[in-house]
């Protein structure tokens, strides 16, 4: 579990033109607490990601993280691999991201190399996997890009390899839209965002995190060929997916 580091107070004061949200050094300062006081459930599923990886790791194969910013999920898979000859390429495209990530991943002791790369995760060659992880970073991605992803996902695993895709969803239903959106709001309201910050942060967020539904995510987890697919993991509009080759 990464400590956290700065209090994120990026949006505290009102800013007169809210640019598009990036993962610069202002973000990457504040980044772990950023993201537990935004994303219910991030701890238990960093917890599960473990878990699964404890399962699921098969012995000289590889694992990804792919957005991986400063390695929380690389961290939790390095601790429960239980096989021998993995490696874990992590892997995300703010040079900021992955500067802080090699000071924290240097910090801990393990026998598993990780290959840290600033690159972008839709020209990465996934090849002999059997764990990927893709926390929180498919809804950064362009759209049209998704399908094609997690097509070469599934090519590069090995059969009984999965992929654990974390994502904030929205529903068809206007009505439970609102209603989860609503608790999703107070629920970072009651960890300290007051409604400026809030309001600023959806603006930012706007066009740059483009979220599926659950059936998306389904219906693009089959057609690249996991016939086994499900939510394992939800809280509010934050939902994490297991599909197994
Ligand atoms: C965690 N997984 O703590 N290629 C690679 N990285 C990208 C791309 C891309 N095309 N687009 C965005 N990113 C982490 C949390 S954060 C989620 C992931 C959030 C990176 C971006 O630089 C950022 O570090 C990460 O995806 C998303 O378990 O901030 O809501």
């Amino acid at each position: 579990m990464l400590k956290n580091s700065q209090k994120d107070t990026i949006y505290a004061q009102a800013h007169e033109a809210i640019g598009a949200f990036q993962f610069d050094e202002s973000v990457v300062a504040v980044f772990p607490d950023m993201i537990q006081r935004s994303v219910p459930g991030y701890q238990t599923i960093l917890t599960g990601i473990g878990e699964l990886t404890k399962q699921y790791s098969q012995a000289n194969t590889k694992l990804y993280d792919l957005g991986c910013s400063l390695g929380a999920a690389t961290l939790t898979m390095r601790r429960n691999i239980q096989v021998e000859g993995c490696e874990i390429i992590s892997i995300d495209n703010s040079k900021a991201m992955i500067q802080r990530a090699e000071e924290y991943l240097h910090a801990y002791h393990s026998d598993v190399p990780v290959n840290l790369k600033c690159a972008d995760m839709t020209e990465v060659p996934i090849e002999n996997a059997s764990v990927v992880v893709i926390n929180f970073t498919l809804q950064f991605i362009d759209p049209e890009q998704r399908d094609e992803l997690v097509k070469r996902i599934y090519q590069g695993l090995k059969p009984g390899g999965v992929l654990i895709l974390s994502e904030k969803i929205h529903f068809e239903d206007q009505a439970i839209q609102t209603a989860i959106e609503n608790m999703h709001w107070q629920f970072k309201r009651a960890n300290g965002y007051s409604e400026l910050e809030i309001s600023q942060k959806r603006s930012s967020l706007e066009n740059v995190l483009i979220s599926d539904t659950e059936a998306q995510h389904l219906k693009r987890l089959n057609n690249a060929g996991f016939t086994s697919a499900s939510i394992w993991f939800q809280a509010y509009n934050f939902a994490s997916f297991l599909a197994i080759k």
